[in-house]
Formats: structure tokens, sequence, C-alpha cells
């Protein structure tokens, strides 16, 4: 598939502050346009071509910066950023870090401190090696559980299952940054240390869920059943969110661990 640049540019105006209070306004006339050289997971170059409202190239665009999000939860940002452009071109180094639909934000800001902002939608290409990361190549078709846990005990507890009515396979994963690759790894369990703290979060670790029963929707729920290696077991709704926005009110206590920020990201059941 080819990059589908979205033809919405998106002026924001930024008030300069001058002097004694007084705001001067003024839009960003440009046009911003987007390819890459390498549409496959790696290392690829953004080539980011600025121009006027006529279609002739900005001599000196300013400075831009670029970010990267996959267009489900669950990966952090790539960034980038340029100052230089020749002929109104900035060429800006970038990383897919994993096959996908992505949405690319480019934000540009001119000389004068005017702001143009505009998105761009690319689909990444997983490599054939990485067949074995079914759940990343096939985004669609398996989803993730991510919450806080705190122990307020004096033992440490380590989580050494999951299930759930929701998917046929539960594991705990990790994501690990491997040269130019993010890709997950299983891990044997889920150890929470005595008095502290621990993340499953978008780009760390979470609760991998494959063989979806159902579709997960935003605004449903599913039930996560977590056993401590000491047979303690815990159950969790887990609401289905296109992303966690801000904390949630959601701590619930059981023994000595608190469960909070819980989320699972949505997804559609493989054939
Ligand atoms: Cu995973």
């Amino acid at each position: 598939m080819t990059a589908v640049a979205r033809r919405i540019l998106i002026l924001v105006i930024v008030l300069a502050l001058a002097g004694c209070r007084q705001q001067q306004l003024s839009s960003a006339d440009v046009r911003l346009e987007m390819s890459a050289s390498d549409k496959r997971v790696g290392e690829t170059t953004l080539l980011v071509r600025v121009s006027d409202r006529d279609g002739k190239p900005l001599s000196d665009p300013g400075a831009l910066s670029l970010r990267g999000d996959m267009d489900h939860a669950g990966m952090t940002p790539v960034l980038a950023e340029a100052e230089r452009a020749l002929d109104g071109v900035f060429n800006v180094p970038f990383e897919w870090t994993m096959g996908g639909g992505w949405i690319v934000e480019a934000r540009l800001t001119l000389p004068n401190g005017d702001v143009a902002v505009d998105t761009f939608e690319f689909e990444i290409l997983s490599q054939a090696a990485e067949a074995d990361m079914d759940h990343s190549a096939m985004p669609g078709e398996s989803s993730a559980v991510y919450l806080r846990v705190r122990n307020s005990g004096a033992s440490d507890v380590t989580i050494v299952s999951a299930s759930t009515a929701a998917a046929a396979e539960v594991a705990f994963h990790r994501t690990v940054v491997d040269g130019e690759m993010a890709r997950m790894e299983a891990v044997d369990n889920l150890r929470i240390p005595a008095g502290e703290t621990v993340d499953l979060a978008p780009g760390g670790r979470h609760i991998m869920l494959s063989g979806l029963a159902a579709d997960l929707a935003p605004g449903s729920a599913l039930t996560l059943r977590l056993e401590s290696e000491s047979g303690e077991v815990y159950e969790l709704e887990i609401p289905v969110l296109n992303m966690l926005m801000g904390e949630l009110d959601d701590a619930v206590e059981m023994d000595d661990l608190v469960f909070s920020q819980r989320w699972a990201r949505p997804a559609q059941a493989g054939l």
C-alpha cells in the first residue's frame, strides 16, 4: 500500500506575545508532503517537502519535528527532528520499529514562529523473518493487557499464570529493542517485589492475549484471572480502551496487591 497523505492541513496559529502584552496573529500558509524511502520494518529516511500556497519550495522553512505512532495502542512513539532543509526538503532519518499502520505527525515551526501540522499514514511491512512474532505481524488478532500493581506486603509476589475466557492463549511478554527492531519476548512470570510497584505499559511488559474468542471492542471488558506461585487467585475486570488517557480511578486491593490503571487494547478475533 502506498502512503496516503491526509490532505487536511491543520494550521496552528501561534499567538506571538510581543512586548507589552500585545498579541500578534498570523497563520502559516504552507503545504507539507511526506514520503518514505523504505516501508519495511527498520531504518528509513522520511522526505518532507515544504512549499508555499503556489507549490513553490520554501527556501527557509524553519525547524521540523516528527512523531510516529502505530495506529493501535501499544508502542512507544518514534521521534525525530531536523533543522536544515535543502530546497524546501527535509531529509529525516527515521525508524519503523514494527510492522503495521503508522501515523506520522509533522510539525513545522517557521522562522517567524508560526506552526504548521500535518499527519501522514503509512503501512509498514514486517519482515518474513519475523513470522514467529505472529502477534506483531498481525496486530489485529491479538491484544495486550496493561496494568499497574503495587505490592504493599512484606514478601515478594510472583504471578505465574494468567487466563481469560476472552483468549485461548495468555502469556507474559516484554518488548525488547534489539538493534533496529522492537520485538516481543515471552517471560515466565511477573514478579512484584515487596513494597514495589510494577507497571505493565505499552512498549514494555504486558500480558499478551492471542486466539481471541470474540472481538474486543472499545467500551467492553474482559475478566482476567491471575494466579500467584503460592496459589493466590486475583480476578480482575479489564476495560477495553483505545488508549489510556490520563489516570484511571480504578484501584482494587486484593490481599497485599493493589491493581490499577487496567486496560486492554481493542482487537478483532481471527478467522
Ligand atoms: Cu506481546
